[in-house]
């Protein structure tokens, strides 16, 4: 008999995409049948996302999908979707770049306590936590709420008809006590709202429920499940690493760079909280202690200040590639980069605030993207590793950045360390490989890796070059 075939729903921040894998030999096959657009739409209320049509995507995807016997969704963490009584959505989610949050983030922390707040939830202070999110929140929707869905869990909502919220994007809310994995009733209530609106958890692996008869019709899919995930992209991404050792570190990067180590228990120290380390929670118990770096998109915002699409991107990394290296560094975590806008001239201004040239052609601002993103990985990784005890041997970096040679180099050699890139679709696999397993496929986490490792043709890329120069641009912008 033909092994069974699972459906993977992956919305990213850029692009959402439907995906197939079935487990044949020993390796995890997959096609994609579905790639959509995905962004931020702005409003005269301000940024939201176009959930419903997001939605009619996922329908469009799983029309093609044959006959999974489960589909999983993941997506983008912290932000939500607000339900009534009668199961009617409040309102298009918000945007975790609208700028709604701006100063209530800073007043919530400091009033809370920043330290106190980190000892609960163990978050890297981000504006956009939906703690701080919903402290911004006033008006009717809120208090015409019964429950609050994540995104993935609203699709899922949509698909099933089930509520639920699945654990490792709770633990990106700031609600999720990071010791007893439970919502915290005293932050919700903190955060101005009643407990009773965050639904019941669920674990990756848990069965949400079965497809709605009207949506089992309208995409062909009589006898499919859906399949809780990791359902926080990168808790996907991170199952998805192909590590065959113990001393790896991860840089996951699409829309963001999410950089740092995988562990067996948070690290909620001083020191972790100064150095605005996440504590998220992954498939099985495990920790994700990273830090949220810009990621590539400055350069998607670049690209579209440039009035330039996506089919320009090799011509732009080819000239990044001949550009001098190393000119100016801008700092890849700073907050002036989170909201949409003209990129070029803020990452110009930030190399006027640090005494460095300004970027003076597309291939130079482009270099000054890639060398600033791999200065922030080696930042990100010195120092999760520091503050861990750990060791790190080699870099793997999935997600679409991994089709950026001239990132993967740069990391390599910026770190000192051999960064293994790929799978692209790591998000995909993870999702795939926890549904398989809940088919009962799969063992554990590390034989999931190891079919990952095997599945995909991995890039490795050993470092060049003396760090000495990476030091020095390290330094101009202390
Ligand atoms: P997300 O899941 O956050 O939407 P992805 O993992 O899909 O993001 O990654 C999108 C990024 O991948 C783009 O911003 C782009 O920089 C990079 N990318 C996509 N295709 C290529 C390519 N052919 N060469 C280099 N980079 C690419
Ligand atoms: C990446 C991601 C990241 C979050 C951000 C909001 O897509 O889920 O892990 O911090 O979106």
């Amino acid at each position: 008999t033909e092994s069974p075939t699972f459906a993977a729903v992956d919305l990213g921040a850029s692009s959402g995409r439907v995906a197939l894998g079935r487990l044949a030999a020993g390796r995890l096959e997959t096609r994609e049948v579905h790639r959509f657009a995905n962004g931020p739409v702005p409003l005269p209320d301000g940024l939201h996302w176009d959930a419903v049509g997001l939605f009619r995507e996922v329908l469009a995807g799983l029309r093609r999908a044959g006959e999974p016997v489960s589909v999983g969704v993941d997506s983008w963490a912290v932000d939500y979707g607000l339900i009534d009584a009668a199961g009617s959505l409040l309102g298009e989610p918000f945007h975790y770049r609208d700028s709604r949050t701006d100063t209530v983030a800073e007043s919530f922390s400091d009033s809370f306590g920043a330290p106190e707040l980190f000892s609960r939830n163990g978050l890297q202070f981000l504006p956009f936590n939906t703690v701080f999110q919903l402290a911004a929140s006033e008006g009717a929707a809120l208090e015409a709420a019964e429950t609050l869905l994540l995104i993935p869990d609203l699709i899922g909502y949509w698909l099933t008809g089930q509520v639920g919220a699945e654990l490792t994007n709770a633990s990106t809310t700031g609600l999720l006590d990071a010791r007893s994995h439970e919502w915290s009733p005293e932050l919700a209530r903190a955060a101005g709202i009643d407990p009773s609106l965050l639904p019941a958890l669920r674990r990756p692996g848990d069965v949400v429920g079965e497809l709605l008869p009207r949506v089992a019709a309208e995409t062909g899919l009589p006898g499919t499940s859906v399949v809780a995930v990791g359902s926080h992209d990168t808790a996907s991404a991170v199952v998805g690493v192909p590590a065959r050792t113990p001393n790896f570190a991860y840089v996951c990067t699409g829309t963001w760079s999410l950089t740092g180590l995988e562990l067996p228990a948070p690290v909620l120290t001083e020191q972790a909280r100064r150095a605005n380390f996440t504590n998220e929670l992954g498939v099985d118990g495990t920790v994700r202690f990273l830090r949220n770096i810009m990621g590539l998109w400055l350069l998607q915002e670049s690209l579209r200040t440039w009035g330039l699409a996506s089919d320009d991107l090799p011509g732009l990394l080819a000239e990044a590639a001949a550009a001098e290296p190393l000119r100016a560094v801008v700092d890849a975590e700073d907050t002036r980069f989170l909201a949409p806008g003209d990129m070029p001239a803020r990452i110009a201004q930030a190399c006027r605030d640090t005494d460095q040239p300004v970027p003076d052609t597309r291939g130079a601002v482009v270099r000054c993207v890639l060398e600033s993103l791999a200065l922030a990985h080696r930042r990100a990784i010195r120092e999760a590793a520091e503050l861990s005890c750990r060791d790190v041997d080699v870099v793997h970096l999935v997600g679409g950045g991994a089709r950026n040679e001239l990132l993967c180099q740069l990391t390599a050699d910026a770190l000192g360390t051999p960064v293994v890139a790929g799978p692209v679709e790591a998000t995909a696999t993870g999702n795939l490989l926890v549904q398989a397993r809940t088919a009962g496929q799969v063992a554990d986490l590390a034989e999931l890796r190891e079919i990952t490792a095997r599945s995909h043709a991995l890039t490795r890329y050993d470092p060049r070059n003396p760090s000495v120069a990476w030091d020095q641009a390290e330094r101009r912008l202390r």
